[in-house]
This record gives C-alpha cells, sequence and structure tokens, in this order.
C-alpha cells in the first residue's frame, strides 16, 4: 500500500489508500477487509440488534448497535456561515517562467515544479442543499501545498466585493440570507432585507451591477474568472515590494447560463454544477486555469483615480494588463466529500515567504475571520492537522493538545527558548525561508473613518454598466426587474431606482417602469463628479471591454454536452457522422430517446441510448441534434418531451442542428417559439414558415445526406459561440 507523501504531485494522506489499492490489499489478505467497530472488533453482523428473545427488547450491551447509533447521530458539522454549498477538486500548478523578480515565493521560480493544489468553488448565500445555479456570486479559494507552507488564494469569481470595510460583513450577510422570522428566501438575494442594505450602502452598488450581471450565473465552475480580490504584496529577495492583483483565466472561456435556464436547471439537477466538475475530470477533461498578475508599484496606489486599498473597486486590464504566469490543472477527483470538500479550511491569512497583506481594510477583518470561524466549525484548534489541511511542508512548534489533537509530541521541550530538546525547533532566518512581513512606516491617530480615496461609490459601477455589450446589459436589467421586483416594501424600490440614477440612465428608468416607482433624473457621470468630493477618483476609462463576457474565447466546444434525438428508424449515417465530429471536437454527445436500452437504425444498426428523455432535458445540455429517418421522426413527434426540447434549446439560444427529415421537426417545433418572440417585439426571428428554410443564427441544417460533414462542422462552429444572442434580434450581434 502507498504511504504518505505525494501522489502525482498530490499530497496523499496514507491512511486513505485508494481504491485500487484497498483492492489489491484485500486480495492479498482477505482478513483486513472485515466489518470492526471503531475499536478495531471485527463484526459478524451488522441488521439486527441484539435483542432479548426474536421479538424482545434491546439490550444495552450491544456496542456495535450502539457506537453505530452514536457515530450517525454526530455525523454533521455546522456548515460554513457563508460558502455552505461547494465542490472541489484536486490539481497542480505550474508556473511558466521564474517570477524571481517579483517574488521569493519558492512555487514561483521554477517552471519544473509542480505544486499541488485544492480548489474549492461554491455559491456564497445557500444552505449546504441548496441548488448550483441560483444567482450569486461564486467562491473560489485555491490552496496551493507550497515547499514553504500553505498558500491560500480565497478569492470570488467576481473581481470586487459589496463592502469596503470587514466590521460591515456580518450586516451585508444578515441582510442577504434568508430573512430572520421566518428563514425565506434559499439562496436568494431577491428580498427586501438585501436591497434594504444595498440602498443604505451603496458601496455595495458596484458589486450589486456584476451580481445582476450574468456572471452571477456561470455555465460551469470551469468557466468562470476568479479573482482575489484584494491588493496583496510581492516582495522579492532584495525585499523590494510590489502591489498585485491575482487574476484566474479559464482556459475554456468565460461563459453564463440564461437566467429562465438557471432556474429551470435548480429543479431538474441542483448538483448541476457539481456535476460537471466531477465529470469532467472523470472524462479526464481537466479543467485548466492560468494566473494571471497586474502588478504595481506601490508609489503607484493612488495614481488610477481610485484607493487600491479599497476592495469596491478593480484595476481595469486596460490599464495594467494582466500578465499570466502560470497554469493550474485539475485533475482529481476528492474521495471522501466530507474528509476533503467540507473539511478543507481556507484562510486568506495562509501567505508564503514573497507574498504579503495590505492595509485593505476588509482584507485585514478577514485575517481574523477565518481561523476563527474554524475553531467551532472543525471543532477545535487542530483543524490544520485534518489530512486535506496538512501542509506538505514539515511542521515544527510548540503547538500541542486541544480537542482532536494527532500529533504525538515526543520529548519535554515543549517551550522556547529551550535546551533540554537541544534549542529544536530552531528560529528559521530569511535566508532559510523565514517568513519576514514586509516593514512599513506606520503613523496616524487611532480613528473610526474611512479614508476619503474610498468614497466614489459610483464610476466604476458605470464603466462595468457601460463595458457590456447590448445582451449583457439587457440580462442585467432583467435581473435588477426581477429581483427590486420581488422587494415588497415600496421605499425600498424607490431608493434601489434611486441608486440606479446614479449609475446608468437606461438601467434606472427601465427598472422603476418595472417596479412600480418613478424615475429620478439620471444624474450624468460628469455632473455627479463636478458635485461630489469624489471628483480625484472618477476612472479616467470609458469602458473596459475585459469586462465584457463578449470578449472571451468561442473556438472550441471541448466538454460540450450535445443531445441527439433519436428513436427507432433513425438514419445512422448521419447520426454517426455527426457524432463522430463532435466526439473529436472533444465534446460529449449523448443519444437521448424514449427509453433505456438499444435502438434500431433505419439500416438495421443497433445504436444504444445513453439517456431516457423523460430523465434529462434541455436545459442540461449546451446544443441539440436531430437526424432524420421518417420513423424516427414520426416517433419523436408522438411523444409530448420531444418538440419541447428543441423549443427550450431555441429559446436559449443554444446551437441546434438537424439532418434530413430532422429539419422538418426542428422547424415545425421552433415555429411557435420564433411567432411568440415576434409578437414580443423580436426584429429578426426566422422560422416563420415551414417552407422557408431555417436560417436563423445558430441553428445549421442539411436536407442533403452527402453534405454531412460540413453539417457537422458547422454546427461546431455554432456550439463554439456559446449562445445566439442575436437569434431573435439582430441588434445583439457580437461585438454590439
Ligand atoms: Fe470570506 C469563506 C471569499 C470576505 C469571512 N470566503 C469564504 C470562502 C470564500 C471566501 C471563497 C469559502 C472558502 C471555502 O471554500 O471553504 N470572502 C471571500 C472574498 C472576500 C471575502 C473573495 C472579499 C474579498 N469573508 C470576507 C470577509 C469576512 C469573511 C470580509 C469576515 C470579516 N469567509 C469568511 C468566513 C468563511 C468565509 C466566515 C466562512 C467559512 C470559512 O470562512 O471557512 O470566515
Amino acid at each position: 500500500m502507498k504511504k504518505a507523501g505525494h501522489k502525482e504531485g498530490h499530497p496523499v494522506d496514507a491512511s486513505v489508500p485508494t481504491k485500487n489499492e484497498a483492492l489489491d490489499a484485500f486480495r492479498e489478505d482477505p482478513t483486513d477487509s472485515y466489518l470492526t467497530t471503531d475499536q478495531g472488533i471485527r463484526v459478524p453482523h451488522t441488521d439486527d440488534s441484539l435483542k432479548a428473545g426474536r421479538r424482545g427488547p434491546t439490550l444495552l450491551e450491544d456496542f456495535h448497535l450502539r457506537e453505530k447509533i452514536t457515530r450517525f447521530d454526530h455525523e454533521r458539522i455546522p456548515e460554513r456561515v457563508v460558502h455552505a454549498r461547494g465542490s472541489a477538486a484536486h490539481g497542480y500548478f505550474q508556473v511558466y517562467e521564474s517570477m524571481a523578480e517579483y517574488t521569493r515565493a519558492a512555487f514561483l521560480q521554477e517552471p519544473s515544479r509542480k505544486t499541488p493544489v485544492f480548489v474549492r468553488f461554491s455559491t456564497v448565500v445557500g444552505s449546504r442543499g441548496s441548488a448550483d445555479t441560483v444567482r450569486d456570486v461564486r467562491g473560489f479559494a485555491t490552496k496551493f501545498y507550497t515547499d514553504e507552507g500553505n498558500f491560500d488564494l480565497v478569492g470570488n469569481n467576481i473581481p470586487v466585493f459589496f463592502i469596503q470595510d470587514g466590521i460591515k460583513f456580518p450586516d451585508l450577510v444578515h441582510a442577504v440570507k434568508p430573512e430572520a422570522d421566518h428563514e425565506m428566501p434559499q439562496a436568494s438575494s431577491a428580498h427586501d432585507t438585501f436591497w434594504d442594505f444595498v440602498s443604505l450602502v451603496p458601496e455595495t452598488l458596484h458589486m450589486v451591477m456584476w451580481v445582476m450581471s450574468d456572471r452571477a450565473i456561470p455555465r460551469s465552475f470551469r468557466m468562470m474568472e476568479g479573482f482575489g480580490v484584494h491588493t496583496f504584496k510581492l516582495v522579492n529577495n532584495q525585499g523590494t515590494a510590489r502591489l498585485v492583483k491575482f487574476h484566474w483565466k479559464p482556459i475554456l472561456g468565460t461563459h453564463a447560463l440564461v437566467w429562465d435556464e438557471a432556474q429551470k436547471i435548480a429543479g431538474k439537477d441542483p448538483d448541476f454544477h457539481r456535476r460537471d466538475l466531477w465529470e469532467a475530470i472523470q472524462t479526464e477533461s481537466f479543467p485548466e486555469y492560468e494566473l494571471g498578475v497586474q502588478i504595481v508599484e506601490e508609489r503607484d496606489e493612488l495614481r488610477f483615480g481610485f484607493d487600491l486599498l479599497d476592495a469596491t473597486k478593480l484595476l481595469p486590464e486596460e490599464l495594467v494588463p494582466v500578465r499570466r504566469i502560470g497554469k493550474m490543472t485539475l485533475d482529481r477527483n476528492p474521495q471522501s466529500f466530507f474528509a476533503e470538500t467540507e473539511q478543507v479550511a481556507f484562510d486568506v491569512g495562509n501567505v508564503v515567504p514573497g507574498i504579503d497583506f495590505t492595509n485593505d481594510p476588509l482584507l485585514q477583518a478577514r485575517l481574523f475571520s477565518y481561523v476563527d470561524t474554524q475553531l467551532t466549525r472543525l471543532g477545535g484548534p487542530n483543524f490544520a492537522e485534518i489530512p486535506i489541511n496538512r501542509p506538505v511542508a514539515p511542521v515544527h512548534n510548540h503547538q500541542q493538545d486541544g480537542f482532536g489533537r494527532q500529533t504525538i509530541n515526543t520529548g519535554k521541550a515543549n517551550y522556547h527558548p529551550n535546551s533540554v530538546g537541544g534549542g529544536c525547533p530552531f528560529l528559521a532566518p530569511e535566508k532559510a525561508g523565514g517568513y519576514a512581513h514586509h516593514g512599513q512606516r506606520l503613523d496616524g491617530p487611532t480613528v473610526r473613518e474611512r479614508s476619503e480615496t474610498f468614497q466614489d461609490h459610483y464610476s466604476q459601477a458605470t464603466l462595468f454598466v457601460r463595458s457590456l455589450s447590448r445582451t449583457e446589459k439587457t440580462h442585467l436589467i432583467d435581473a435588477c426587474k426581477f429581483e427590486v421586483g420581488k422587494v415588497e416594501r415600496e421605499e425600498i424600490r424607490q431608493r434601489v431606482v434611486d441608486h440606479f440614477a446614479q449609475i446608468d440612465r437606461e438601467l434606472a428608468q427601465e427598472v422603476a417602469g418595472a417596479v412600480g416607482v418613478t424615475a429620478p433624473a439620471a444624474v450624468s457621470p460628469s455632473a455627479r463628479a463636478a458635485d461630489s468630493k469624489a471628483t480625484k477618483t472618477q476612472t479616467a476609462l470609458e469602458r473596459s471591454p475585459a469586462l465584457s463576457m463578449f470578449s472571451t474565447v468561442t473556438d472550441t466546444i471541448k466538454t460540450r454536452k450535445v443531445a441527439i434525438l433519436a428513436e427507432n428508424g433513425v438514419r445512422s449515417p448521419e447520426l454517426a457522422a455527426v457524432q463522430k465530429v463532435l466526439r473529436e471536437e472533444g465534446a460529449t454527445p449523448e443519444i437521448v430517446s424514449s427509453t433505456l436500452g438499444v435502438i434500431t437504425g433505419a439500416d438495421g444498426r443497433p445504436i444504444k441510448v445513453d439517456k431516457a428523455l423523460r430523465t434529462v432535458s434541455s436545459v442540461l445540455y449546451d446544443a441539440v441534434f436531430v437526424p432524420g429517418g421518417a420513423a424516427s421522426i414520426a416517433a419523436l413527434m408522438a411523444q409530448t418531451d420531444a418538440a419541447p426540447f428543441v423549443q427550450e434549446a431555441f429559446k436559449h439560444y443554444k446551437a441546434i442542428a438537424a439532418a434530413s427529415e430532422g429539419v422538418d421537426f426542428i422547424v415545425e417545433a421552433c415555429r411557435p417559439v420564433a411567432k411568440s418572440a415576434m409578437r414580443q417585439g423580436a426584429k429578426s426571428a426566422k422560422v416563420t414558415s415551414s417552407e422557408e428554410p431555417l436560417v436563423g443564427p445558430g441553428v445549421v441544417t442539411a436536407r442533403d445526406p452527402s453534405s454531412l460533414r460540413d453539417l457537422a462542422r458547422r454546427f461546431v462552429t455554432a456550439i463554439a459561440q456559446h449562445r445566439h444572442w442575436d437569434r431573435f434580434d439582430e441588434e445583439r450581434r457580437p461585438g454590439k
């Protein structure tokens, strides 16, 4: 059996054998695999309790029963107060080239060095059992097990935070969590207390814009960016410090769901993101992210028109480009959800030599909170000894005792300095990797005040909204109509809209109209700047293209799920040709049919069905293909679920392909959607008559079987686009 240390670059707990190791051990020594109690007593029977007679009372001496029930009774630990629902993966990180010029951090020196990582993704507001696809910020927390100790980059998928000072974190979280009297709504910010808080604390507004945008309904954890949010410091061997912002850039690009789809998935498959991550790793389509840094000289802290210590501001990539310095690959699923994903304890205060903190008051409060919360959640101060939290670097110190202590300290020398233990452990000078805090001069009166460089709460909110494409802005406005529309108190709705007017005129007017309040005359950003203390902090940029998800990757269909609707009599060559190309391109085609088992193609070929139609739904796929075959199409038409499947894909702007008779099926299915879109003012819905060929964006067809390869290629290009937002409206073409 493999023992402690690294397996393929990951920390491996000696006590947890891999599946194969456990099986080998069993073959070698079957007695090693007997069921036992926690005391190691072998158990011959676990289905009946010990009783006085077959129908008699249970006996207290049944230690196996008592232990089994006791352990069960205590299985749950408190869920995280925020970020309770999460899923995680192991992997490794490698730097592209030495970053020695900027930092002495050992894991950022050598491209050949593979640093093990454990990443946990999460939603913030919902409980452990809530759904994955709710509108929310996603946590993106990475533990780097470096040779110099653990470095935790505890970030989110949004680059700014709601508040500037950590002292307001309990207020923020109380306001956004379900309301105190009736514990509703679950995993949603669409309620009075959240918007009450927002309307009274305008520093929240920039992040509110992000949360109302499509960033808050990601397609996948594998398709979202990550941000360290705060400004940190990088310190090199010469002791020179520079400011840094950390980014994660997903190789597959940044993509979102459609809101209607996100809500439906929450019911159809609440584990949608968790499953997506798990399956990608199982099928060896390993999620990858590049680590990016924006590096700024310390003297430039205030150069950009806002304060780099203010976590409600981002540093536009157009002002300081993101340099991609390395790549993280997630290549191993956890073996035990509880032991790893649930018990992992991140701490923004875990840094290694070469990385340091700034005086960001949000960061400073976090430095206290993380250890404090683990003391309760993980039952005491020894949580760093839980296998998933243990550093791979050796640990030697005089910490001792406490609940759950694992280490058996030896000797008497539990203090420093000592002579009885030979002076061990020795203090580590900086040359030997000792952590030295970067020196800074501190003076100033004791005050409870914000810096005036933190006062501008609207400019970057405006910058964000202005940088969105037409499609993204429409989604943001719709999200605000939905969320504010759920607020019961009119005065809160009015206050929110008044703030919106400070950000964007269209946003304020549209939302005001939808939620029954008055739209104030919008204050233009320049007018605002003129009468605001914050004049100096207006950002110079008109737009930041990097903030729009439209500037992302659209040239790959790797890991995209494609449903192929087929029944008996399907034209097998059509199905096979498209399926082959999709597989070659790294997508996952699945044959969906009315029943599981095997269907027979028109040529008599057997075709294995992957999913039964009634167990899946269009919202669980990225695209749909309907091959022809008169009998197959007739069978699809005869059932109630098949046409809505295509309709939903059409409504959610997904790529759709059809061949021969399949073309008639999709035209028939989509026509009502297009008609209804036209009635609602869509400018360019194309499926208006069955005679007209179907040419809507992202809908590819081939009546002629000789052009199958061409159909498959066009389908691939259409899927890679992610969504065809201009399907009902040319104004929403990419780039607009
Ligand atoms: Fe936090 C968890 C990210 C501000 C207090 N936070 C937590 C997690 C993430 C973040 C990703 C989940 C870690 C995991 O998967 O286990 N938090 C952030 C970011 C913030 C932020 C990006 C702002 C830039 N957090 C923040 C503040 C405080 C906290 C200001 C308190 C002063 N956060 C916590 C916590 C949690 C936590 C209460 C709950 C569970 C845990 O720590 O382990 O300590």
